[in-house]
């Protein structure tokens, strides 16, 4: 077998995109249409293929965390719908093509948004427990949940609409993207390690090399919206790379992933995987996580 990350990559990228079809079939609504629309339409798969990776290496089987990994990604799609719509941030594109709104309309983009985050937790409950230790299941589902509640992902998508563009500082924005994105990434570090019963210490790290992994993603994501908006003439969206500039950026974004990456080399992580997820983010690669 080829141990080449990028090969492992396109491998689990393969099982989940058939398995998120499966969740997503047997049902025909227009409702499920929406959903299938959103879901299946391209995307990276970042946290789902975080999950398995960091499951695997701790020597979890495929088949016991892609449940979990899909459920991941769902709740990831139903952020993205509800984001994009008019009273979010009100994208007409999403992955090249337009958004659920835009192609369903506002009433069953908000209930496929609804419908992608119940059945995430439907998922969840149903999905096989660790044998080593049944309680497991329920503590992962608890931190899926945390991160993506009022507490989390909610909770940064609220500080993220009530910035005030001439009043942004570096730390409130951090607390935003700490929620808003860092958090669902930083799950899904932690999930698969977690479920394949790693040591505390372990955990630990990956929450740290997620958390950074998922501050970075942000801040990359704000450095191209900010090239973007400079190259069209339009005006630049509050974020991080605004307030700071281009240079600072990009030596904050090495700062962050240089933490990540030695959260996996204090405790001797040595996945291949999870250190290619660091590279990816790296200034001048082509964004691939
Ligand atoms: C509506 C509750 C609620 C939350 C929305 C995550 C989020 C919160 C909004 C997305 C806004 C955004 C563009 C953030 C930048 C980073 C990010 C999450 C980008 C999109 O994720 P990718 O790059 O997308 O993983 P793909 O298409 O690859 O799945």
């Amino acid at each position: 077998m080829n141990n080449h990350p990028e090969y492992y990559l396109d491998l689990k990228r393969n099982r989940l995109e058939k398995a998120l079809d499966y969740y997503l079939s047997g049902e025909d609504s227009p409702v499920f249409e929406a959903m299938r629309y959103a879901v299946l339409g391209g995307g990276k798969r970042f946290r789902p293929l975080l999950l398995l990776a960091s499951g695997e290496h701790f020597g979890a089987t495929e088949d016991l965390l892609l449940p979990y990994a899909c459920a991941v990604e769902f709740i990831h799609n139903y952020s993205l719908i509800h984001d994009d719509l008019p009273s979010m941030d009100d994208d007409d594109f999403r992955r090249g093509r337009p958004s659920c709104h835009k192609k369903f309309g506002e009433a069953l983009a908000l209930l496929a948004g609804d419908g992608l985050l119940t059945l995430a937790f439907e998922i969840l409950a149903a999905a096989p427990a660790p044998a080593s230790d049944q309680g497991l299941k329920t503590r992962v589902a608890a931190e899926v949940a945390m991160a993506a509640g009022p507490r989390g992902m909610i909770a940064g998508q609220w500080l993220d609409i009530n910035f005030d563009p001439d009043n942004l500082d570096p730390e409130s924005y951090r607390e935003m993207a700490s929620r808003k994105t860092a958090g669902l990434i930083r799950v899904s570090a932690v999930s698969g390690a977690r479920l394949a019963g790693a040591p505390e210490i372990a955990i630990q790290a990956l929450e740290k090399y997620g958390s950074y992994l998922g501050l970075a993603f942000q801040l990359r994501d704000d450095l191209q919206d900010l090239l973007q908006d400079q190259a069209s003439g339009k005006a630049i969206r509050p974020n991080l790379a605004r307030i700071l500039g281009r240079s600072a950026s990009l030596e904050l974004l090495e700062t962050w992933l240089g933490k990540a990456r030695r959260a996996l080399e204090e405790t001797d992580i040595n996945s291949d995987i999870l250190s290619l997820f660091i590279r990816q983010l790296q200034p001048g690669r082509e964004s691939q996580a």
